[in-house]
């Protein structure tokens, strides 16, 4: 049963991927995060405070630009079950209640884990910590049957450094075998939902991810029921995005799970900042069983380590130039990604008399780097191909393009964008870094 609705939704997304494709021709591209990423079958979410959603700005932007939400501390222990046996669920309905309002996910967070225990539990130990453990799960997995797309199960168990050992907690002393136990209950209650374990210092190939590893491969040889692996990529620059991260999503998957980024946010600014989001971004688009990615809040002030300024908006709601890397890596790199206005006016246009093509570039321009849309517009006569050179001022540099093939500052047609009927046209972009192009020229063939 299980297995019928993982390949029923492979072939889903499947069908999506091929529609998306017709989109990405005729230049449509999707201009929020949630549906850029539905294009490809997958999900693009946020950890969410129940406390904010009475936020206007808060609120517009979860509404308009994410299809997932994971509480950001709602469905943990202390606030789940504050006295043992007395359940309260009121902060974490509201979220899911708003999630269902708009069409997204959850991804619940967490079952059981070491840290945020109410204080009960924190003073237990052995049978009686083990069996309120599963309790606690059980019961929470009951409350929210049928409603959550995956849960993590088991948050944080594995020692950090180099010796690839279990994390000492009060729920690893109850037995190794505590995390397989969760792992049946939560199955046995909500039978539906895809069950996760979620760590972080686990993103690139290292002690602590080949411990986890180790234990996603015994768990499946031994049918301990698990399905994903969360990888929450919390990066800054002691612990940048590892040069690995695809290939080590990609040897889980191929240990038969899913795998999902449930916690990102990157440290820093301008175009270093969303160069690594858009790294992150591919990574996940590379790997076909990465189901989504989960940015940990909103704004840069929702962070849990907002000084760090690591998320896609800024402290008032505005979308950051990581937000259109983040979005223009969904587009795949076919689409068109800028969707704040230009900051710079468009170069004036000749009109399409003659034969031959006109182009102009609009420029959305950041501190270290921008994104260029360029249109061109064939003369009298209709193209069968067009190249535009653009003049790159002293510094700058293309970073990736899309709907063109790129050498340097010069861009020519793809294969379906080549033939531009007269006076009709088409549009290209290219990302970079330093201080963007406003100069350009087209030559048809
Ligand atoms: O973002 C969460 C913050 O509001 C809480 O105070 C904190 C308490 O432990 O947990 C933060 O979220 C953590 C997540 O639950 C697990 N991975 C690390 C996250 C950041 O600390």
């Amino acid at each position: 049963m299980k297995r019928f609705r993982h390949v029923l939704a492979g072939s889903l997304g499947l069908l999506v991927a091929a529609g998306a494709l017709t989109v990405a021709s005729t230049a449509n591209a999707a201009t929020t995060l949630g549906a850029s990423a539905a294009a490809s079958g997958r999900y693009f979410g946020t950890a969410v405070a129940a406390y904010k959603l009475s936020d206007s700005t808060y609120s517009g932007i979860l509404n308009r630009e994410f299809n997932s939400v994971t509480p950001e501390n709602e469905m943990k222990w202390d606030a789940t079950e504050p006295t043992q046996g007395q359940f309260s669920y009121g902060s974490a309905d509201q979220i899911v209640a708003r999630a269902k309002s708009i069409g997204a996910k959850v991804r619940g967070h967490a079952l059981a884990w070491h840290s945020q225990q109410p204080g009960w539990a924190q003073n237990l130990s052995g049978t009686a910590l083990r069996s309120a453990m599963l309790n606690h799960v059980t019961q929470v997995a009951t409350h929210y049957k049928g409603q959550i797309d995956s849960w993590d199960v088991v948050n944080e168990a594995f020692a950090d450094g180099s010796s690839g050992a279990r994390r000492d907690s009060n729920l690893q002393r109850t037995g190794n075998d505590w995390i397989e136990a969760a792992f049946r209950a939560a199955r046995a209650a909500d039978p539906a939902a895809k069950l996760c374990y979620n760590d972080y210092n686990t993103d690139g190939q290292n002690a602590k991810s080949n411990a986890v590893f180790a234990m996603v491969q015994d768990f499946k040889s031994r049918g301990v029921p698990i399905d994903c692996v969360g990888f929450q990529s919390h990066f800054n620059a002691q612990s940048p995005l590892p040069s690995d991260y695809q290939a080590n999503l990609q040897r889980f998957a191929n240990l038969g799970v899913d795998v999902q980024i449930t916690e990102l946010d990157i440290e820093g600014s301008g175009a270093a900042q969303a160069t690594s989001f858009a790294a992150a971004t591919r990574a996940c688009l590379a790997v076909t069983r990465c189901n989504g990615i989960t940015v940990w809040g909103i704004r840069d002030s929702d962070s849990w380590r907002a000084s760090g300024t690591p998320l896609l908006f800024d402290g008032s709601g505005n979308k950051k130039a990581a937000y259109e890397s983040v979005l223009a890596a969904l587009n795949g790199g076919t689409t068109t990604p800028p969707t704040t206005p230009p900051t710079t006016p468009p170069t004036t246009t000749p009109p399409p008399t003659g034969s031959g093509c006109t182009s102009t570039i609009s420029l959305n321009q950041w501190n270290g780097g921008f994104v260029a849309t360029v249109k061109v517009t064939a003369g009298a006569t209709a193209l069968s191909g067009w190249t535009v050179n653009v003049t790159l001022p002293s510094g700058a540099a293309v970073t990736n393009s899309w709907n063109a093939q790129a050498s340097g500052g010069s861009f020519s047609n793809v294969a379906y964008n080549g033939s531009v009927n007269a006076g009709a046209s088409t549009e290209f972009g290219f990302q970079g870094t330093g201080t963007g192009p406003s100069v350009s020229s087209c030559t048809a063939r």
